[in-house]
């Protein structure tokens, strides 16, 4: 999903540290970090990390209401205490990701009175799709899911549209029609965080470098959308940074460690690596000890979620940065469930804003408590 000129426009105001009062998507704007200020960024969790704003920066025209999704379905008021919404998270909340994210939404839940239910489908797809079959059978009327893959969970997508159950998706998109199979999406925006991991890297390597890509869980938009992200914006920016190597760590510190390992015994002129996400970060930075190479000095690390752990790495000069994935979308789901259900209405495209810490901001940061 490319960012548009807006969000570029506006998120160089964002990756300056500069506080931002309109509604952006913390995309590339082309600046790179190692020149970026030690302003604090603003989206951790402050009130602000739920402004959002659709892809092109507007809405796109009217959003989707009870009456317009899938033919119309019951009017309801998720907060009267009765109606019960099912949650449906992915991932293992070992994850601190995860474990933001399904906070995020529980908290929202008990401050709303929403009787919320949930379930936790540790990676697997096919025990997603059973989960939210099971969840409705229980009297879920509304479902909040984050999918473990873009594609698998037609099944439990279509008993949800039989039985004229709305269900919005966060964090990850399934393949389908929003308004239509699923009310709208809610998430980072993949493309431009992989934009910025390629100025920073570029930044801190003086734009020349062999790369080791860390990709993520094949068969959803993140991966993708993080892989080309970062491709794309090497071959528009940067032509003496080549890619050497490229493979999935499933988002797993195990399989990070494995990989990058194999990489580095495979390539010995790595100088860069790319992690899709911190959890493979974390293996990776194993792995080049192991190999008796310094993080940040021998080799240099961008990685993506802004997970505690990775930013206080960042602190210490072992990555160049952390470009934040924002897990906190309890609010922001619940406003957008009210609004379905209401006359507002929900874009079908919700960008969440997200921080960049780099070396110039990473401590302060962690010190105001703004990295989860
Ligand atoms: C991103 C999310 C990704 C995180 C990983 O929104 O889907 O999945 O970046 C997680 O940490 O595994």
């Amino acid at each position: 999903m490319n960012a548009s000129p807006r969000a570029r426009a506006v998120s160089a105001a964002l990756l300056s540290g500069g506080l931002l009062l309109a509604v952006t998507a913390c995309t590339n704007s082309g600046t790179s970090s190692a020149t970026s200020t030690s302003a604090v960024p603003t989206a951790a969790n402050t009130a602000d990390a739920q402004q959002v704003v659709s892809p092109s920066g507007s809405p796109s025209g009217p959003g989707c209401t009870y009456q317009s999704y899938a033919g119309g379905v019951p009017q309801l008021d998720i907060t009267d205490g009765k109606t019960v919404v099912g949650f449906s998270q992915s991932e293992s909340t070992s994850n601190p990701f995860r474990a933001t994210e399904t906070k995020s939404i529980e908290t929202e839940a008990k401050r709303l009175g929403v009787k919320l239910i949930e379930r936790n489908a540790n990676a697997d797809v096919n025990a997603q799709n059973s989960q939210i079959e099971d969840m409705i059978a229980q009297g879920a009327k509304v479902l909040v899911v984050a999918p473990e893959n873009s594609d698998g969970l037609g099944p439990a997508l279509a008993q949800a549209k039989a039985k004229k159950i709305p269900v919005l998706t966060i964090d990850r998109t399934v393949t389908g029609t929003a308004c239509s199979d699923f009310i709208a999406f809610i998430g980072s925006d993949f493309y431009g965080q992989a934009q910025i991991a390629a100025d920073d890297l570029a930044g801190a390597t003086g734009a020349k470098a062999h790369v080791a890509i860390l990709q993520g869980t094949p068969g959803n938009n993140v991966s993708a959308d993080r892989t080309k992200g970062f491709t794309d914006q090497l071959t528009a920016k940067y032509p003496n940074m080549s890619v050497v190597a490229s493979q999935t760590g499933n988002f797993d510190q195990t399989d990070g460690q494995k990989v990058m390992e194999q990489l580095l015994q495979a390539h010995s002129d790595i100088n860069a690596v790319y992690a899709e996400n911190d959890a493979m970060a974390l293996g990776a930075i194993q792995a080049i000890k192991s190999a008796g190479k310094t993080p940040g000095k021998d080799i240099k690390i961008v990685s993506i979620d802004g997970i505690q752990q990775v930013v206080q790495d960042v602190a210490a000069g072992q990555l160049v940065a952390d470009i934040e994935t924002n897990p906190r979308f309890g609010p922001l789901a619940f406003q957008s469930l009210k609004d379905f259900f209401g006359s507002t209405g929900v874009q079908p495209k919700v960008i969440i804003k997200d921080g960049h810490f780099t070396g110039a901001n990473a401590q302060q940061a962690l010190s105001q408590g703004l990295v989860y």
